[in-house]
Parts: structure tokens; C-alpha cells; sequence
């Protein structure tokens, strides 16, 4: 019977640390030559992003998201950064490389559910 209980709360811990996580969207975002890897970030309304931005190119990259005020020093080849920010309202945000000429090609999409 013991056992039973103690198989209950491990899994109830298990569901617990699930549930936490899901209030945390993990992006892992590579700058290349010349776009983001990750193109879409889905979000809900009140989850925090957090990203890991890589310039894994051969140019220097940054990230730019201006609705959200969030622009990130211009990254070497081989820097990272992280930076993290919550999503208060739904909708559709793009963010950019704001290094002269890279925009056009190197832009994404958080878009923000409820
Ligand atoms: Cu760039």
C-alpha cells in the first residue's frame, strides 16, 4: 500500500513539473548566412519566451524585436545570448536582423495565442 502512495506522489510530482513548464516556451534560435533557423515561434498568452540566439554564421547577426523592446547586441560569428520576455497580448509580432541588409531575408514570426 505504501507503495502505492509513493508511486501516486512521484507521479503527481512528474505531472507537477510538467504543468510548470509548459509556462516557459524554450526557443534555441541560430543566426545564419542569411536567416533565423527558427522562423515561427509559437506562444500563449502569458508564457515566458526564452531564447538562446546563436550567430552560427559568418556575419554578425542580431535580434531585434520591436514591440517587445528587446534587441540584442550585435553577435560575432560564434557569440550567443540569452534574453527571456512574457507574452502579454495575442497577436502577431516580427522580429528582424537589423544589421544594414539583412531583413529582408532574415525575419521571423511570434505569434501569440490565447
Ligand atoms: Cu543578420
Amino acid at each position: 500500500m505504501k507503495t502505492v502512495w509513493l508511486l501516486t506522489l512521484v507521479t503527481c510530482a512528474l505531472l507537477l513539473s510538467g504543468c510548470g513548464s509548459s509556462d516557459t516556451v524554450n526557443v534555441v534560435l541560430a543566426g545564419e548566412d542569411i536567416f533565423f533557423d527558427v522562423i515561427d515561434i509559437d506562444a500563449q498568452v502569458g508564457q515566458t519566451i526564452e531564447v538562446q540566439f546563436t550567430n552560427t554564421g559568418t556575419l554578425e547577426h542580431n535580434f531585434v524585436l520591436p514591440e517587445f523592446d528587446i534587441e540584442t547586441p550585435i553577435l560575432k560569428p560564434g557569440e550567443s545570448t540569452t534574453f527571456s520576455f512574457t507574452a502579454a497580448e495575442p497577436g502577431e509580432y516580427v522580429y528582424i536582423c537589423s544589421v544594414p541588409g539583412h531583413e529582408t531575408l532574415m525575419h521571423g514570426k511570434l505569434i501569440v495565442t490565447e
